[in-house]
């Protein structure tokens, strides 16, 4: 077997203080935290498009790193090369995932029919693979959004034979999906919104758009899919306006239309910027709503305004995302690195060096994350900074049993308010940096 990166050796844990660039200063696969392998805390998933697919090429210019893999774009061979260099890469780095999409892993026909047969004959060269090795598929989903006919959305198009396109394709991901035993599989609607509102019908097309999901969990659990269907929240781009505009926007619609059963949240970090959160709140309101499933792991760039993609290397922010994570107990999904290298680092070199920073970052995360659990100091301001409502009044607000009046008399009868306590931001912050620089 051909050997695409013969000159990187299996990365492996050294520790911090290693001067190996090709070595894990945080990850420790076995290492236990919290009850738990760092291993089974971090299911780490390789994204197959940008990893194998990008080069480079953005609105300003062409690929600047080589990924045709000895072969020419474009063909089956190409297809078979990329399987070959994805699996050589994860098991040089200890990744037990991948996410795709179904035109990252064969290019795309102009007939249908043909690229249905090609994704059959790839994902059975991917099976043959995943036999040898220990990888498995994370998820995947269906690109609704590169194809020309999909220009007016997928779900949301204006157009019927649009709209079976988009299902054949959901369709036959769903298929590959189960046949690879992925976890979850996706919808990003990246199409999936508005330019203006002068040529758009908002409600027909958000109905269109859970008519679609609904086809989707019914096929789905119709030929054995028993993971998690998720949504991928963004607010803009392409789109001005997409619908799953956040995660509460996206946990509503499925409360709407009846989805929230089989619908989990796939947060991404950048995602979550560009709605104007932190990381941080999109995976609490989606854990406390009993759908935190997967995470996109990237971040971006506070001084541009789009979808930078990139590697992450912000601790404080894995650090926080990790604090969520354990706290909800997990994910059902995993970590996928849906980011890209900038487009100046273009060696293969570069592919290793942005994944051990990624999976470095998270594992110091979860190692912080870990610490402030068990200091347990957070915990305990949030607990009594609400103790008021341990009062027997306090509990019959809770549950429901007062009403307007009462509360109203209670207030009067005081007169004047009690004094209020203090918020304490400045110190709670001094206490996750303290546990970050110690
Ligand atoms: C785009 C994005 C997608 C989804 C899958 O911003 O994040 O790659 O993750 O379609
Ligand atoms: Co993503």
């Amino acid at each position: 077997m051909k050997q695409f990166f013969s000159d990187i050796p299996t990365v492996k844990y050294e520790g911090k203080d290693t001067k190996n660039p090709f070595a894990f200063r945080y990850y420790d696969a076995d290492k236990v935290i919290l009850g738990k392998k760092m291993s089974e805390h971090l299911p780490f998933a390789m994204a197959w498009w940008h990893n194998l697919c990008a080069a480079g090429t953005d609105m300003f210019g062409r690929d600047t790193a080589d990924k045709r893999f000895g072969t020419e774009k474009g063909t089956m061979e190409h297809a078979k090369a990329k399987v070959d260099a994805g699996f050589e890469f994860m098991q040089k780095l200890g990744i037990k995932y991948f996410c795709f999409h179904d035109v990252d892993i064969v290019p795309e026909a102009d007939d249908i029919n043909e690229t249905n047969r090609r994704l059959d004959e790839i994902t059975d060269y991917m099976l043959e693979k995943m036999k040898d090795t220990d990888i498995k598929c994370l998820w995947g989903t269906a690109n609704m959004f590169s194809n020309p006919r999909y220009m007016n959305g997928a779900g949301s198009t204006n157009s019927v034979d649009v709209y079976c396109f988009a299902a054949a394709q959901i369709k036959k991901a769903l298929d590959l999906t189960v046949k690879l035993g992925g976890r979850g599989y996706v919808f990003w609607g990246g199409r999936e919104g508005y330019e203006t509102l002068l040529n758009t019908d908002i409600k027909f097309e958000q109905e269109n758009i859970a008519n679609l999901m609904r086809m989707a969990v019914e096929y789905g659990r119709s030929i054995g899919f028993t993971g998690d269907f998720y949504i991928e929240p963004k607010p803009k781009e392409p789109m001005k306006h997409q619908y799953d505009f956040d995660a509460a926007t996206a946990i509503g619609f499925l409360r709407q239309y009846g989805l929230d059963k089989d619908f989990k949240m796939n947060i991404e970090a950048n995602h979550a910027t560009l709605a104007g959160h932190t990381f941080n709140h999109e995976l609490r309101i989606s854990a406390i709503n009993g759908m935190l499933g997967s995470i996109d792991a990237n971040q971006g760039d506070c001084m541009l305004g789009w979808d930078t993609d990139e590697f992450p290397y912000d601790v404080y922010e894995s650090t926080m995302c990790m604090y969520e994570v354990l706290k909800a107990g997990g994910l059902t999904g995993g970590f996928n690195f849906d980011a890209k290298n900038r487009r100046p680092s273009n060696t293969y070199e570069d592919m290793f060096h942005a994944y051990i920073l990624g999976m470095d970052t998270f594992a110091l995360g979860l190692i912080k994350a870990a610490e402030l659990i068990e200091q347990g100091q957070l915990d305990s301001f949030i607990q009594k900074r609400y103790e008021s409502f341990g009062s027997e009044l306090g509990q019959r607000i809770r549950n429901g049993k007062t009403t307007l009046t009462e509360l109203a008399e209670h207030a009067e009868k005081m007169g004047s308010c009690p004094a209020v306590s203090s918020g304490r931001q400045e110190y709670l912050e001094s206490i996750v940096n303290r546990t970050l620089f110690n």
